[in-house]
């Protein structure tokens, strides 16, 4: 099991490796703007998650520099389940005026990023 499981990361790795997206295109300043934004978020995520691949390709798709962090390693693991409740991927940490948040499902944090960060 954990063989195909494996396999299916490889597979899911590669084709979106092939069919990338392109990144949105904006003035240096607008981007700029964006990126101040993304300095406030983190992904939590594992490499070959099919949900987390497919919130990359939307990070890749809107330009947004968000640092990624592995769940499968210390200290992001330990830090996820202390802060979010769980060890579930993807997960966005999002930093606003000093409180933080964990957002889980990569559905939300599609709609999230597309609507609250992406917009000029
Ligand atoms: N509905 C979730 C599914 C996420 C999910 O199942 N993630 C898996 C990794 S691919 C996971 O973290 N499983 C551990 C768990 O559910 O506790 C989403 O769209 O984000």
């Amino acid at each position: 099991m954990a063989v195909i499981r494996w396999i299916l990361g490889r597979i899911i790795l590669l084709l979106n490796f092939i069919f990338s997206p392109r990144g949105v295109k904006r003035t240096p300043e607008a981007q700029q703007v964006i990126n101040e934004r993304t300095q406030q978020l983190a992904l939590y995520q594992f490499d070959a998650c099919p949900f987390c691949v497919k919130v990359r390709r939307a990070m890749k798709r809107n330009s947004l520099n968000i640092e990624l962090r592995d769940a499968k390693t210390e200290p992001h693991r330990q830090t996820l389940q202390d802060g979010g409740g769980r060890v579930k991927v993807p997960c966005l940490r999002i930093e606003k005026e000093g409180e933080v948040t964990w957002m889980y499902e990569s559905n939300d944090i599609i709609q999230y990023l597309e609507q609250e960060i992406a917009q000029a």
